[in-house]
């Protein structure tokens, strides 16, 4: 069998979301190196703006060591967001249009309306301007959720879709330390689903910022002005049931909350 192009890759990729269905890890069959898997990502994000959707932000993947250790990969990994992936706080998402999907506790930086693309070659943490809790619902489109590092990238790191709190101001406080470690918790229908610290956060989730910064000047990620960086889970991902209430409780940050409704095809299945 002939090896699938990237552009291939990134159609089958697209195409298994778009139609919630699984497909094959690429692991084991196609030789795909990691910059070609980035490439692939960029691709994939290429073909959702030919459809009119919009760029908002980037997304760490593998930021804190229990959601390596939960996937078995090791290296932190930088995805795209686009506007259609972002459900507005406190808003719902159908659960039948994913796969298999998972919730984690994140935050989010919001970067200055001022910031240009030449910011990834500089120091993202300078342009972050407010912070926010933030939840966000990954989906990968292999099989069992399992997949190589190659192939999580080429699926744009499982995003799905994700929300933000109320964003607060950057003050110097939380600039200087004030985010380090403060306690996380993510909540089902009320219930304590995973809890942590933004300590888990690759140490300091501002690390998360030149970790961003390191990788999409690599692989050159677009950064936008107004732009989110989604700094990654500080907790292992936690299946995401229909009709539930997800909440995000980030000490100090505040909440936000997402719900999911189920479709009539999800009922009769
Ligand atoms: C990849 C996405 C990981 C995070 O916050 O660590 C991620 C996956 O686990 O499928 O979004
Ligand atoms: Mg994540």
């Amino acid at each position: 069998m002939t090896e699938p192009s990237l552009d291939q890759i990134a159609e089958d990729l697209d195409a298994a979301r778009l139609e919630a269905r699984e497909i094959d890890q690429y692991a084991g069959r196609v030789d795909l190196s990691l910059a070609d898997a980035y490439r692939a990502l960029l691709r994939g994000v290429q073909l959702r703006r030919g459809r009119g959707e919009q760029v908002v932000g980037v997304k760490l993947g593998f930021t804190s060591r229990e959601k390596a250790r939960q996937m078995g990969v090791a290296d932190v990994i930088l995805g795209v967001l686009t506007d259609e992936m972002q459900v507005p706080a406190g808003g719902d998402l159908d659960h039948g249009t994913m796969i298999h999907p998972r919730v984690e506790p994140e935050i989010a930086f919001r970067l200055a309306e001022g910031v240009s693309t030449s910011t990834r070659a500089e120091d993202l943490l300078a342009h972050v301007t407010h912070v926010a809790a933030a939840v966000e619902v990954i989906d990968s489109r292999y099989h069992n959720f399992s997949f190589s590092l190659s192939d999580v990238v080429a699926d744009n790191t499982s995003a799905s879709h994700f929300a933000v709190g109320e964003w607060l101001p950057f003050t110097d406080e939380l600039r200087d330390g004030g985010l380090g470690d403060l306690a996380v918790e993510l909540r089902i229908d009320g219930a304590l689903a995973a809890a942590g610290s933004t300590k888990a956060i690759l140490g300091d989730p501002l690390e998360a910022l030149a970790a961003a910064q390191r990788l999409a000047g690599t692989h050159g990620h677009p950064i936008v002005p107004g732009g989110i960086v989604l700094a990654g889970s500080a907790t292992a991902a936690v299946q995401l049931p229909a009709d539930a209430v997800v909440q995000v409780v980030v000490a100090g940050l505040g909440t936000v909350t997402l719900s999911t409704s189920r479709t009539a095809a999800e009922v009769q299945r």
